[in-house]
Protein backbone atom coordinates (compact mmCIF):
# COMPACT_ATOMS: atom_id res chain seq x y z
CA UNK A 1 0.00 0.00 0.00
CA UNK A 2 2.92 2.12 0.50
CA UNK A 3 4.04 2.05 -2.58
CA UNK A 4 0.60 2.60 -4.00
CA UNK A 5 0.54 5.79 -2.19
CA UNK A 6 3.63 7.07 -3.03
CA UNK A 7 2.80 6.60 -6.52
CA UNK A 8 -0.43 8.62 -6.29
CA UNK A 9 0.79 11.49 -4.58
CA UNK A 10 3.92 11.24 -7.30
CA UNK A 11 0.55 11.38 -9.25
CA UNK A 12 -0.62 14.70 -8.01
CA UNK A 13 2.56 16.41 -7.72
CA UNK A 14 3.00 16.04 -11.48
CA UNK A 15 -1.06 17.39 -12.39
CA UNK A 16 -0.27 19.94 -9.62
CA UNK A 17 2.57 20.91 -11.33
CA UNK A 18 1.02 20.98 -14.65
CA UNK A 19 -2.27 23.02 -12.61
CA UNK A 20 0.21 25.61 -11.67
CA UNK A 21 1.61 26.48 -14.74
CA UNK A 22 -2.04 27.15 -16.03
CA UNK A 23 -2.64 29.49 -12.76
CA UNK A 24 0.82 31.38 -13.61
CA UNK A 25 -0.22 32.03 -17.24
CA UNK A 26 -4.54 32.65 -16.13
CA UNK A 27 -3.45 35.42 -13.05
CA UNK A 28 -0.61 37.13 -14.87
CA UNK A 29 -1.28 40.86 -14.32
CA UNK A 30 -4.23 40.07 -11.77
CA UNK A 31 -5.22 41.05 -8.56
CA UNK A 32 -3.83 37.73 -6.46
CA UNK A 33 -7.11 38.43 -4.27
CA UNK A 34 -9.08 37.81 -7.37
CA UNK A 35 -12.62 37.45 -6.16
CA UNK A 36 -14.88 34.32 -7.05
CA UNK A 37 -16.91 36.19 -9.25
CA UNK A 38 -13.91 36.81 -11.75
CA UNK A 39 -15.14 33.56 -14.06
CA UNK A 40 -16.32 35.73 -17.27
CA UNK A 41 -12.73 34.84 -19.39
CA UNK A 42 -12.77 30.82 -19.08
CA UNK A 43 -15.10 28.56 -21.50
CA UNK A 44 -17.60 26.07 -19.97
CA UNK A 45 -16.13 23.34 -18.95
CA UNK A 46 -18.29 21.06 -20.35
CA UNK A 47 -17.88 20.22 -24.00
CA UNK A 48 -19.29 16.81 -24.60
CA UNK A 49 -22.36 17.04 -26.88
CA UNK A 50 -25.76 16.57 -24.90
CA UNK A 51 -27.51 13.76 -24.76
CA UNK A 52 -30.92 15.81 -25.91
CA UNK A 53 -31.89 19.24 -27.66
CA UNK A 54 -33.34 20.37 -24.49
CA UNK A 55 -33.12 24.32 -23.81
CA UNK A 56 -32.83 25.30 -20.45
CA UNK A 57 -35.71 27.33 -18.55
CA UNK A 58 -32.87 30.44 -18.52
CA UNK A 59 -29.79 32.10 -19.77
CA UNK A 60 -27.07 30.04 -16.83
CA UNK A 61 -29.04 26.93 -16.05
CA UNK A 62 -26.11 24.80 -17.46
CA UNK A 63 -23.07 24.81 -18.83
CA UNK A 64 -22.05 28.47 -17.04
CA UNK A 65 -18.61 30.12 -17.60
CA UNK A 66 -15.55 28.21 -16.37
CA UNK A 67 -13.99 29.21 -13.10
CA UNK A 68 -10.25 28.40 -12.71
CA UNK A 69 -8.57 28.39 -9.14
CA UNK A 70 -5.92 30.86 -8.72
CA UNK A 71 -4.31 30.48 -5.76
CA UNK A 72 -2.06 26.89 -5.65
CA UNK A 73 -4.05 24.14 -3.79
CA UNK A 74 -3.52 20.55 -3.64
CA UNK A 75 -4.95 17.35 -2.80
CA UNK A 76 -3.08 15.14 -1.01
CA UNK A 77 -4.58 11.04 -0.30
CA UNK A 78 -3.77 10.83 3.28
CA UNK A 79 -5.68 7.48 4.30
CA UNK A 80 -6.69 4.85 1.89
CA UNK A 81 -7.63 1.30 2.75
CA UNK A 82 -11.07 2.50 3.36
CA UNK A 83 -14.24 0.04 2.13
CA UNK A 84 -16.21 2.38 -0.35
CA UNK A 85 -16.88 4.76 1.96
CA UNK A 86 -20.39 7.11 1.76
CA UNK A 87 -20.11 9.63 4.42
CA UNK A 88 -17.98 11.49 5.88
CA UNK A 89 -18.11 14.26 9.22
CA UNK A 90 -15.65 16.44 11.60
CA UNK A 91 -15.17 15.69 14.58
CA UNK A 92 -14.28 18.10 16.95
CA UNK A 93 -11.07 17.22 17.66
CA UNK A 94 -9.92 17.23 14.04
CA UNK A 95 -10.61 13.03 13.58
CA UNK A 96 -13.15 12.35 10.79
CA UNK A 97 -15.74 9.92 11.69
CA UNK A 98 -16.54 7.74 7.90
CA UNK A 99 -19.45 5.39 7.48
CA UNK A 100 -18.07 2.50 4.67
CA UNK A 101 -21.22 1.08 2.68
CA UNK A 102 -21.32 -2.52 3.81
CA UNK A 103 -22.06 -1.41 7.36
CA UNK A 104 -18.99 -0.04 9.38
CA UNK A 105 -18.33 3.24 11.13
CA UNK A 106 -14.54 4.09 10.71
CA UNK A 107 -12.41 7.09 12.18
CA UNK A 108 -9.58 8.75 10.84
CA UNK A 109 -6.76 10.04 12.79
CA UNK A 110 -5.35 13.61 11.48
CA UNK A 111 -2.26 11.38 10.40
CA UNK A 112 -4.46 8.82 8.07
CA UNK A 113 -4.13 6.25 10.88
CA UNK A 114 -7.59 4.19 10.44
CA UNK A 115 -9.39 3.04 13.16
CA UNK A 116 -10.94 -0.61 14.03
CA UNK A 117 -14.09 -0.74 12.56
CA UNK A 118 -16.98 1.06 15.66
CA UNK A 119 -19.07 -1.75 16.85
CA UNK A 120 -22.61 -1.83 17.53
CA UNK A 121 -24.22 -0.43 14.36
CA UNK A 122 -27.29 -2.49 13.32
CA UNK A 123 -27.16 -4.40 10.12
CA UNK A 124 -27.73 -2.71 6.83
CA UNK A 125 -29.07 -4.43 3.48
CA UNK A 126 -25.56 -3.46 1.65
CA UNK A 127 -26.82 -5.00 -2.16
CA UNK A 128 -27.26 -2.45 -5.07
CA UNK A 129 -26.84 1.11 -3.38
CA UNK A 130 -28.01 0.35 -0.11
CA UNK A 131 -25.39 0.07 3.00
CA UNK A 132 -24.78 2.67 5.35
CA UNK A 133 -24.92 5.98 4.06
CA UNK A 134 -24.92 9.42 5.44
CA UNK A 135 -23.53 10.46 8.69
CA UNK A 136 -24.04 13.80 10.77
CA UNK A 137 -22.93 14.18 14.53
CA UNK A 138 -25.34 15.64 16.97
CA UNK A 139 -24.76 19.49 17.10
CA UNK A 140 -24.32 18.75 20.87
CA UNK A 141 -22.20 16.21 20.38
CA UNK A 142 -19.74 17.87 22.34
CA UNK A 143 -21.72 17.02 25.46
CA UNK A 144 -23.93 14.17 24.01
CA UNK A 145 -21.83 12.28 22.28
CA UNK A 146 -24.72 11.29 19.85
CA UNK A 147 -24.54 10.54 15.98
CA UNK A 148 -27.26 9.97 13.67
CA UNK A 149 -26.54 7.68 10.09
CA UNK A 150 -29.04 6.63 7.08
CA UNK A 151 -28.93 3.20 5.76
CA UNK A 152 -30.99 0.68 3.65
CA UNK A 153 -33.01 -1.22 5.78
CA UNK A 154 -34.55 -4.62 5.91
CA UNK A 155 -38.18 -5.19 6.13
CA UNK A 156 -40.67 -8.41 5.09
CA UNK A 157 -41.53 -5.76 2.83
CA UNK A 158 -38.52 -4.55 1.07
CA UNK A 159 -36.15 -2.51 1.81
CA UNK A 160 -36.40 0.91 2.82
CA UNK A 161 -34.19 4.33 3.54
CA UNK A 162 -34.07 4.83 7.33
CA UNK A 163 -32.25 7.25 9.85
CA UNK A 164 -30.86 5.76 13.16
CA UNK A 165 -29.06 7.48 15.72
CA UNK A 166 -26.66 6.11 18.68
CA UNK A 167 -24.03 7.69 21.13
CA UNK A 168 -20.24 7.13 20.24
CA UNK A 169 -18.76 5.71 23.19
CA UNK A 170 -16.40 6.99 25.75
CA UNK A 171 -13.55 5.01 24.22
CA UNK A 172 -14.60 5.41 20.83
CA UNK A 173 -14.97 1.68 19.59
CA UNK A 174 -18.73 1.03 19.88
CA UNK A 175 -22.31 2.59 18.82
CA UNK A 176 -24.29 2.47 22.28
CA UNK A 177 -27.93 2.08 22.46
CA UNK A 178 -28.33 2.85 18.61
CA UNK A 179 -31.87 3.09 17.60
CA UNK A 180 -33.98 3.50 14.53
CA UNK A 181 -35.82 5.98 14.52
CA UNK A 182 -37.63 6.72 11.17
CA UNK A 183 -38.29 4.22 8.41
CA UNK A 184 -39.13 5.77 4.89
CA UNK A 185 -42.19 3.87 4.09
CA UNK A 186 -43.72 1.86 1.73
CA UNK A 187 -40.99 -0.40 1.63
CA UNK A 188 -39.97 -1.75 -1.81
CA UNK A 189 -38.18 -5.21 -3.11
CA UNK A 190 -35.55 -3.25 -4.92
CA UNK A 191 -31.89 -1.72 -4.26
CA UNK A 192 -31.58 1.18 -5.72
CA UNK A 193 -32.15 5.06 -5.17
CA UNK A 194 -32.03 5.29 -1.65
CA UNK A 195 -31.21 9.02 -1.32
CA UNK A 196 -28.88 8.94 2.29
CA UNK A 197 -27.98 12.09 2.88
CA UNK A 198 -28.78 13.87 6.39
CA UNK A 199 -28.09 17.08 7.84
CA UNK A 200 -29.08 19.05 10.60
CA UNK A 201 -31.25 22.33 10.64
CA UNK A 202 -30.64 25.40 12.90
CA UNK A 203 -33.23 24.45 14.58
CA UNK A 204 -31.63 21.07 15.79
CA UNK A 205 -34.21 19.06 13.32
CA UNK A 206 -32.80 16.18 10.99
CA UNK A 207 -32.89 16.92 7.13
CA UNK A 208 -32.54 13.68 5.11
CA UNK A 209 -33.25 12.29 1.59
CA UNK A 210 -34.85 9.63 0.15
CA UNK A 211 -34.88 8.16 -3.65
CA UNK A 212 -37.88 7.16 -5.28
CA UNK A 213 -36.32 3.50 -5.34
CA UNK A 214 -36.07 3.79 -9.26
CA UNK A 215 -38.49 1.14 -10.91
CA UNK A 216 -41.28 2.40 -13.20
CA UNK A 217 -43.91 1.17 -9.88
CA UNK A 218 -42.50 3.18 -7.47
CA UNK A 219 -41.40 6.39 -9.77
CA UNK A 220 -44.63 8.52 -8.95
CA UNK A 221 -44.35 8.45 -5.44
CA UNK A 222 -41.81 11.11 -6.03
CA UNK A 223 -45.06 13.21 -6.45
CA UNK A 224 -47.55 11.43 -3.70
CA UNK A 225 -47.73 12.81 -0.49
CA UNK A 226 -48.63 10.06 1.20
CA UNK A 227 -45.47 8.33 0.46
CA UNK A 228 -41.96 9.21 2.16
CA UNK A 229 -40.15 8.39 -1.29
CA UNK A 230 -38.36 11.03 -3.32
CA UNK A 231 -38.35 13.43 -0.63
CA UNK A 232 -36.76 15.63 1.81
CA UNK A 233 -38.20 14.71 4.60
CA UNK A 234 -37.55 16.83 8.01
CA UNK A 235 -37.87 15.09 11.47
CA UNK A 236 -37.09 15.54 15.14
CA UNK A 237 -33.94 13.80 17.06
CA UNK A 238 -36.90 11.49 18.45
CA UNK A 239 -38.11 11.19 14.77
CA UNK A 240 -41.20 12.60 14.75
CA UNK A 241 -42.38 15.12 12.10
CA UNK A 242 -40.57 18.66 13.00
CA UNK A 243 -42.89 21.66 13.86
CA UNK A 244 -43.10 24.17 11.06
CA UNK A 245 -43.26 21.36 8.29
CA UNK A 246 -45.52 23.07 5.25
CA UNK A 247 -48.02 19.87 5.34
CA UNK A 248 -48.40 20.04 9.21
CA UNK A 249 -52.01 19.59 9.35
CA UNK A 250 -52.76 18.53 5.92
CA UNK A 251 -55.46 15.90 4.39
CA UNK A 252 -53.53 13.27 2.82
CA UNK A 253 -50.01 14.33 2.88
CA UNK A 254 -47.25 13.34 5.53
CA UNK A 255 -46.38 15.75 7.91
CA UNK A 256 -42.37 14.88 8.09
CA UNK A 257 -42.04 15.56 4.42
CA UNK A 258 -40.19 19.31 3.42
CA UNK A 259 -40.44 18.64 -0.53
CA UNK A 260 -41.57 16.15 -3.12
CA UNK A 261 -40.38 14.98 -6.13
CA UNK A 262 -37.07 14.13 -6.04
CA UNK A 263 -35.49 11.05 -7.91
CA UNK A 264 -31.96 9.98 -5.89
CA UNK A 265 -31.02 13.37 -3.83
CA UNK A 266 -27.47 12.60 -2.58
CA UNK A 267 -26.24 15.94 -1.34
CA UNK A 268 -27.46 18.14 1.17
CA UNK A 269 -26.38 21.42 2.39
CA UNK A 270 -27.02 24.79 4.46
CA UNK A 271 -25.40 27.86 2.95
CA UNK A 272 -23.45 29.70 5.52
CA UNK A 273 -24.47 32.73 4.96
CA UNK A 274 -28.13 32.56 3.10
CA UNK A 275 -29.41 29.66 5.54
CA UNK A 276 -30.52 28.35 2.51
CA UNK A 277 -30.58 24.55 1.66
CA UNK A 278 -28.89 23.36 -1.26
CA UNK A 279 -29.35 20.08 -2.71
CA UNK A 280 -28.05 17.64 -5.48
CA UNK A 281 -29.73 14.62 -6.96
CA UNK A 282 -29.53 12.02 -9.78
CA UNK A 283 -31.17 12.55 -13.05
CA UNK A 284 -31.65 10.87 -15.51
CA UNK A 285 -29.29 10.75 -18.83
CA UNK A 286 -28.19 13.92 -18.75
CA UNK A 287 -30.37 15.75 -16.46
CA UNK A 288 -28.45 15.83 -12.71
CA UNK A 289 -29.40 18.83 -10.67
CA UNK A 290 -28.53 21.33 -7.94
CA UNK A 291 -31.49 22.75 -6.57
CA UNK A 292 -32.47 25.77 -3.03
CA UNK A 293 -34.60 23.87 -1.60
CA UNK A 294 -37.76 25.34 -0.09
CA UNK A 295 -40.22 24.02 2.02
CA UNK A 296 -43.55 22.23 0.13
CA UNK A 297 -42.14 22.94 -3.09
CA UNK A 298 -42.38 20.25 -5.86
CA UNK A 299 -38.96 19.62 -7.68
CA UNK A 300 -41.08 17.81 -10.41
CA UNK A 301 -39.65 14.37 -11.11
CA UNK A 302 -40.82 12.07 -12.66
CA UNK A 303 -43.27 15.11 -14.18
CA UNK A 304 -40.78 17.09 -15.42
CA UNK A 305 -36.98 16.71 -15.89
CA UNK A 306 -33.92 17.79 -18.46
CA UNK A 307 -32.25 14.27 -19.54
CA UNK A 308 -33.53 11.24 -21.24
CA UNK A 309 -34.04 7.75 -19.60
CA UNK A 310 -30.62 5.69 -19.51
CA UNK A 311 -31.91 3.54 -22.35
CA UNK A 312 -32.89 6.59 -25.12
CA UNK A 313 -36.66 6.76 -24.90
CA UNK A 314 -37.59 10.29 -23.35
CA UNK A 315 -39.10 10.56 -19.92
CA UNK A 316 -42.55 10.55 -19.60
CA UNK A 317 -44.17 13.03 -21.84
CA UNK A 318 -40.69 14.12 -22.48
CA UNK A 319 -41.32 17.96 -20.77
CA UNK A 320 -38.82 19.89 -19.02
CA UNK A 321 -40.94 23.07 -17.94
CA UNK A 322 -44.20 23.14 -16.09
CA UNK A 323 -46.07 25.81 -14.31
CA UNK A 324 -46.10 24.96 -10.50
CA UNK A 325 -43.22 22.73 -10.53
CA UNK A 326 -39.28 24.07 -9.72
CA UNK A 327 -36.61 24.27 -12.12
CA UNK A 328 -33.74 23.47 -10.94
CA UNK A 329 -30.98 26.11 -10.42
CA UNK A 330 -28.48 24.06 -12.27
CA UNK A 331 -28.14 20.93 -14.59
CA UNK A 332 -25.81 18.72 -15.76
CA UNK A 333 -25.80 17.57 -19.45
CA UNK A 334 -23.61 14.80 -19.41
CA UNK A 335 -23.75 13.53 -16.00
CA UNK A 336 -21.53 14.27 -13.07
CA UNK A 337 -23.72 11.66 -10.79
CA UNK A 338 -23.49 14.37 -7.90
CA UNK A 339 -23.26 12.98 -4.38
CA UNK A 340 -21.52 14.51 -1.39
CA UNK A 341 -21.75 17.97 -1.43
CA UNK A 342 -20.48 21.00 1.12
CA UNK A 343 -19.87 24.87 1.44
CA UNK A 344 -16.41 25.96 1.91
CA UNK A 345 -16.00 28.67 4.65
CA UNK A 346 -12.50 27.71 5.64
CA UNK A 347 -9.42 30.63 5.55
CA UNK A 348 -6.65 29.54 3.63
CA UNK A 349 -7.83 30.05 -0.04
CA UNK A 350 -10.60 33.00 0.32
CA UNK A 351 -11.85 32.67 -3.44
CA UNK A 352 -13.93 29.90 -2.26
CA UNK A 353 -15.55 31.36 -0.18
CA UNK A 354 -18.94 30.01 -0.06
CA UNK A 355 -18.29 27.86 -2.91
CA UNK A 356 -20.21 24.91 -3.34
CA UNK A 357 -18.12 21.56 -3.63
CA UNK A 358 -19.93 18.87 -5.62
CA UNK A 359 -18.82 15.36 -5.63
CA UNK A 360 -18.44 13.82 -8.95
CA UNK A 361 -18.81 9.91 -9.68
CA UNK A 362 -18.88 8.73 -13.17
CA UNK A 363 -17.71 12.18 -13.79
CA UNK A 364 -14.42 11.69 -11.46
CA UNK A 365 -14.06 15.47 -10.32
CA UNK A 366 -15.10 17.51 -7.90
CA UNK A 367 -17.17 20.48 -9.24
CA UNK A 368 -16.25 23.45 -7.74
CA UNK A 369 -19.62 26.06 -7.96
CA UNK A 370 -19.74 29.21 -7.34
CA UNK A 371 -22.83 31.16 -6.53
CA UNK A 372 -24.31 34.53 -6.92
CA UNK A 373 -27.56 35.83 -5.87
CA UNK A 374 -28.98 32.12 -6.25
CA UNK A 375 -27.45 31.32 -9.52
CA UNK A 376 -24.42 29.33 -10.70
CA UNK A 377 -21.95 32.16 -11.95
CA UNK A 378 -18.84 29.43 -12.70
CA UNK A 379 -17.92 26.18 -12.31
CA UNK A 380 -14.34 24.47 -11.92
CA UNK A 381 -13.48 20.98 -12.19
CA UNK A 382 -10.72 19.52 -9.54
CA UNK A 383 -8.72 16.66 -9.14
CA UNK A 384 -9.66 15.70 -12.34
CA UNK A 385 -6.60 13.63 -13.14
CA UNK A 386 -7.18 11.51 -9.92
CA UNK A 387 -9.19 9.08 -12.00
CA UNK A 388 -11.85 8.62 -8.37
CA UNK A 389 -15.27 8.42 -7.81
CA UNK A 390 -15.89 11.36 -5.65
CA UNK A 391 -18.63 10.18 -2.69
CA UNK A 392 -18.77 12.90 -0.01
CA UNK A 393 -17.05 15.87 1.05
CA UNK A 394 -17.04 17.70 4.61
CA UNK A 395 -15.11 20.37 5.79
CA UNK A 396 -12.51 19.55 9.03
CA UNK A 397 -12.47 21.67 11.85
CA UNK A 398 -8.86 22.64 10.54
CA UNK A 399 -10.46 24.57 7.61
CA UNK A 400 -9.65 22.05 4.87
CA UNK A 401 -11.61 19.93 2.35
CA UNK A 402 -12.26 16.07 2.82
CA UNK A 403 -13.36 13.43 0.05
CA UNK A 404 -13.58 10.29 -0.11
CA UNK A 405 -13.70 8.05 -2.73
CA UNK A 406 -15.46 5.01 -3.58
CA UNK A 407 -11.91 3.30 -4.14
CA UNK A 408 -11.18 3.64 -0.60
CA UNK A 409 -9.40 6.81 -0.64
CA UNK A 410 -9.80 10.05 1.96
CA UNK A 411 -8.10 13.00 -0.06
CA UNK A 412 -7.18 16.40 1.81
CA UNK A 413 -8.15 19.30 -0.42
CA UNK A 414 -6.18 22.91 1.26
CA UNK A 415 -4.12 25.79 0.13
CA UNK A 416 -0.31 24.34 -0.96
CA1 LIG B 1 -36.23 18.41 -10.68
Amino acid sequence: MKNKLTISLLTIAIGLTACNSNHANSSAGSDSTANSTDTTSYPPVETQKANSDYKPAFAGQTRIAGAKTKTAFEGKVIAEGLKSPWGIVALPDGRLLITEKEGDMRMVAADGKLSEPIKGIPAVNASGQGGLLGLRLDPNFGSNRMVYWVFADNTPAGTLTAVAKGKLSADDKSIEDAKVIYQATPAHKGNLHYGGRIVFDKEGNIVFSTGERSDLETRPLAQDLNAALGKILRITKEGQPASGNPFVGKANARPEIYSYGHRNPQGLAFHPETGDLWETEFGPRGGDELNRIQAGNNYGWPTITYGIEYKGDKVGAGIQQKEGLEQPVYYWDPVLSPSGITFYTGQNIPEWKNNLFICGLSSTHIARIILKDNKVVGEERLLGNEGQRFRDITQGSDGALYAITDLGRLYKIDKK
